[in-house]
Order: structure tokens, then sequence, then C-alpha cells
């Protein structure tokens, strides 16, 4: 079965980082509530959840996918680009601990889980202000023993490698071209975000189902045009903490 570590939002969600935009008040009982709805919408769709408390001197510890890279063999604790972040990291491996070996990413390496992009036996690390080459290189030590293929792919102006191009389905990805040079996912079908959307790359794919944001008309038509079952949701409030879909919840298979 799929289980998934989240995290409730923190009393000081205001004090979150930002990279690429403005600071806007979040209402926080409005984030929490939107919070609460993504995590029904994992439950519906069969997926046990573990919900963390909130941390209340980590900000953006909401955001547990940064925090791991979870595989069948192992799990990889990260070390986050932003030093504000790393004290997050502690509860996710005790967490860890009783699923999967764990391993942990070793300064001077920077990595945040949101830079990693696997697709079956493909492990694509963005290059970006948060995650470095060291930190790439401790991930293709890691994982190619275990058969992985790990191939680092330059991101710009967006924060993590799955701001600009998530999976939508088992052989097909959606790019947001500004971002990213898509001739990097030549052999995978590719559905492109409006461009008036840039920020509508993020779709979280569970069980043949892809959780989307509604911010994005134009590109959920474009999706539901492909076939693409959606279920859409509003996280409007955790978006202005830079937060998307996929980075609320680490999932993972576990036995039954
Ligand atoms: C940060 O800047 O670290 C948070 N405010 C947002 C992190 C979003 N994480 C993700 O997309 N994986």
């Amino acid at each position: 079965m799929l289980t998934a570590i989240t995290r409730k939002i923190s009393p000081n969600f205001n004090q979150c980082q930002l990279t690429h935009l403005g600071r806007q008040t979040i209402d926080i009982e409005k984030a929490i509530h939107q919070h609460h709805c993504y995590e029904n919408i994992l439950s519906s769709l069969g997926v046990e959840i573990i919900s963390l408390s909130a941390e209340e001197g980590l900000p953006d510890a909401v955001f547990v996918e940064d925090m791991a890279v979870v595989f069948d063999e192992v799990a990889v604790i990260t070390r986050p680009g932003a030093e504000s972040r790393r004290g997050e990291t502690a509860s996710i491996e005790k967490e860890f601990s009783n699923y999967r070996k764990t391993i942990r990413i070793q300064p001077p390496a920077t990595l945040d889980g949101g830079d990693v992009l696997v697709i079956g036996k493909k492990v694509c690390i963005g290059l970006s202000l948060r995650s470095n080459i060291k930190g790439l290189q401790q991930m293709h030590t890691h994982l190619t023993q275990y058969g992985y293929e790990v191939k680092g792919v330059e991101v710009h102006d967006c924060l993590h490698l799955k701001s600009a191009v998530t999976r939508v389905t088992d052989h097909m990805l959606l790019i947001n071209p500004a971002w990213i040079d898509k001739s990097q996912f030549k052999e995978f079908d590719l559905i492109e975000v409006d461009p008036s959307e840039p920020y509508a790359a993020n779709g979280l794919l569970v069980s043949n189902q892809l959780i989307y944001p509604n911010a994005y008309p134009k590109t959920l038509a474009r999706l539901q045009q492909a076939g693409i079952k959606v279920i859409t949701l509003d996280i409007s409030e955790i978006a202005k903490a830079e937060g998307a879909v996929t980075c609320c919840s680490l999932i993972f298979q576990t036995k039954q």
C-alpha cells in the first residue's frame, strides 16, 4: 500500500523562505484548511497518512518533500540548500528509519527533494539554487548500486526541478520549457504548460490520478484533453510560500 508523510502547517508559516515570489500575507487558517483538503484527497485515493505535528520554529516544515527522497531500497535524507530548513530533516529521518535503510547527504553537498524527479529507474537531479553538484555526485554514489541512472539537469528562474517538470502518467511529463531545456526529456511524451501559467508544471500523480491546483485552467484543459484523470484543489495560500502539490507529502510504498 501507499503511505504518505505530511506535516501540519507551522503557526509561523508567514516567515517561510521566499526566492522568486514577493511576500504576501498567508491566511494561516485558510492554509491549514487547504492542507487538510490535500490530506483528505490522498486518503480518498487509499493512501495512509502519517501526519506529523507542526514545527513552530520551522516555518517551511510543511514542505516535507524537500527532506528525503524515497526509493524501494533506501531513503536518502537530504541536506536542504536553505540553512533555515536543515532542522527539518531529523524528524523525517526518524520516521523513515521505521520503513527503510536511511542514508544522509553530507556537507558540502546540498540537495532539496523538490529537485529530484524519479521516473522508474531514471533519477533526474535539478541543479538549482538549492541543490549542488556535490549533491548530484552523492546521489549517484548512493543509487547506482541499486541500478538507478542518475543525471543532472539545469533549471533556471524557478525554485526546484519539480517547479518546471513533473510526471503526469507513467510515460508523460508536464513541463514548462521556459525554465528547463525540454530536449533533455526526449524519450518521454511531453505536455507543455500554457505559457500564461508558468507555475503550472507541478502535479502529483497518485494511483493514476493527478492531484493538481485549480489555479491553472488552461493547462488543466490540456491535461484533460490528453485523457489524464485530474483531481483539482485550491492551494492558493500554500502557493504564497512557493509551495505546490508535490512538496506537501513524501509518498512511498509500504507492505500490507
Ligand atoms: C522554500 O523556499 O524552501 C519553501 N518556501 C518552499 C518549498 C517548496 N518545496 C518544493 O517545491 N519542493
